[in-house]
């Protein structure tokens, strides 16, 4: 229809000189007319120069006060002709009403506000700012005093309006004749293919974007951080359990039970199924034995070790539950040297924030071997952490209940400019490795840290949300770049 218009009306016309007067004139949405003129410019069927009008158009206060009457006008006529305590006035009006309407009654001299009753100072008002918000709707001109005070309070806004003046183009045409784009059959058996105009091939147009798998950002890291594990000799571990028992995730790490970690405010425990079904009796006994008495040289921590306690499925808080399991197993056939890592999901009840969520990526580390020393953790660390492009480390002495001694990292970002901490380490202590029934000899040097701090640094991620969860951003998992990391 609008097309219709256009085209129909230049047939007669030299010009439509205001797109806006054409469209309102006709009755059609002025939106369609552009749309049209756009695409007939794009044929040459017209020529087309912009018109661009500032014009006043009612905020949402403003619209409001056109259809309600004016604030001031609103709070007048709410006062009878008695006059009416003020209280009782400030209810029987909408509060934003009740203040604004005060102050320009007011101002306007048209009520007295005394303490215990306002009363009108005139008997009637005009509603003029009404009056000037419908001129402003229907298009009339006000004058610039006016449209001052109106804008001052915020009742009109400025809206650029954008149209056209049309005239014929170098390929004008009464009607547009509809180009076919495909030969079909149905064309050749009616026979007027020949008069047929075909729309010709725009061989520059760009090809329909294919849409394949993207990986996201935390697997490109953690499948770096996998090379660099294996180039270094390490075996994963298997971390296909989300769900652990209490005693693998803390008891056998000889964390106590009375430990604050091990609360339902910082751990999520299972309802079902609530209990493990299935430990190693022998080996929970000298668990149960050395948290409450020791023994191998530790005097244990001296309180009454329950079973049920252990027995208490939870998400995992650490893959190094993933660890201890391993480490058992380990220890059942004669000793051999291992190096294991794990990645993988680990969940504790706590507070979120930007970086934190309740759950996260742990990686973690480990070497078991006999005679090993902090010196070799520091430089198992150092050869790690350089393959992530961290080569300056610090120390940091640390607690861990199931490492001794500890140490918190700490690398020189290049990038940053600063020191970062990187993560956690330690020697797994002998309350922890002895019971397992690995040799007396036997040391475990350990590390960890999370898989979201360095793919948040390395792709300039600051809130966790953006990276992890519900409001991922998409075009974030579609466009990112590749992750390099350990090209040594
Ligand atoms: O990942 C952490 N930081 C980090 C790591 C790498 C990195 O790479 C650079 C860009 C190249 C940058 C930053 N952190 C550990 C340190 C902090 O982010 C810390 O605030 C958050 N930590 C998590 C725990 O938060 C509840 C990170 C997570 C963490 C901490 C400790 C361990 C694992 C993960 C551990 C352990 C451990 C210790 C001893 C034996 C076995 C395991």
């Amino acid at each position: 229809m609008a097309e219709k218009a256009v085209l129909g009306f230049l047939e007669k016309e030299e010009e439509i000189p205001d797109s806006g007067q054409f469209a309102t004139e006709r009755g059609i949405d002025h939106d369609d007319i552009v749309n049209v003129i756009k695409s007939l410019r794009g044929f040459g069927f017209v020529d087309a120069q912009d018109i661009k009008r500032e014009k006043w158009v009612l905020t949402e206060e403003g619209r409001t006060y056109a259809a309600a009457g004016s604030p001031e006008v609103q709070f007048f006529l709410a006062i009878p002709a008695e006059g009416i305590p003020p209280v009782e006035l400030q209810r029987n009006l909408d509060p934003s009403i009740f203040k604004i309407g005060r102050s320009q009654a007011v101002k306007n001299q048209w009520v007295e506000m005394g303490k215990q009753r306002v009363s009108r100072k005139v008997p009637h008002v005009e509603d003029r700012v009404k009056d000037l918000l419908i001129g402003v709707q229907d298009g009339e001109v006000i004058n610039p005093e006016d449209v001052d005070a109106l804008k001052r309070r915020k009742l009109i806004t400025p809206q650029i309006w954008k149209g056209y003046s049309i005239r014929k183009g170098a390929n004008y045409a009464p009607e547009r004749k509809k180009v076919a784009t495909d030969l079909t059959r149905d064309y050749l058996q009616r026979g007027d293919w020949k008069e047929l105009e075909f729309k010709e091939y725009n061989f520059s147009a760009k090809g329909q974007p294919v849409e394949g798998g993207h990986l996201h950002p935390l697997l490109k890291v953690r499948q770096q951080l996998q090379m660099i594990f294996l180039q270094m000799g390490f075996e994963e571990m298997p971390t296909n359990n989300f769900a652990e028992s209490s005693f693998w995730n803390f008891d056998a790490l000889f964390q106590p039970q009375q430990h604050p970690a091990r609360d339902s405010h910082d751990t999520f425990f299972l309802q079902v199924p609530s209990t493990t079904k299935m430990l190693p009796e022998d080996y929970v006994e000298r668990v149960k034995s050395v948290h409450e008495s020791g023994g191998y040289g530790s005097r244990g921590y001296g309180y009454d070790w329950k079973r049920e306690d252990a027995n208490k499925n939870v998400l995992r808080t650490h893959t190094t539950a993933v660890s201890s399991r391993m480490l058992y197993l380990l220890a059942q056939k004669p000793f051999a040297p291992k190096r294991y890592y794990s990645i993988d999901r680990v969940f504790r009840n706590e507070a979120v924030d930007r970086t934190h969520l309740a759950e996260f990526h742990q990686i973690e580390g480990l070497v078991c071997d006999r005679g090993l020393t902090l010196g070799d953790l520091k430089g198992v660390l150092s050869d790690f952490f350089s393959r992530l492009g961290m080569s300056k480390l610090r120390f940091k002495p640390a607690y861990n209940p199931y490492t001794e001694p500890s140490m918190e990292i700490f690398g020189y970002h290049e990038g940053l400019k600063k020191w970062v901490e990187i993560g956690n380490s330690g020697m797994f202590r002998p309350e922890m490795l002895l019971p397992m029934g690995l040799p007396e000899d036997v040391r475990v040097i350990a590390w960890g840290l999370s898989l979201e701090r360095p793919t948040m640094i390395l792709y300039h991620i600051d809130n966790i949300r953006d990276l992890f969860g519900h409001k991922v951003d998409l075009s974030l998992i579609k466009k990112n770049p590749i992750c390099r990391l350990g090209i040594e």
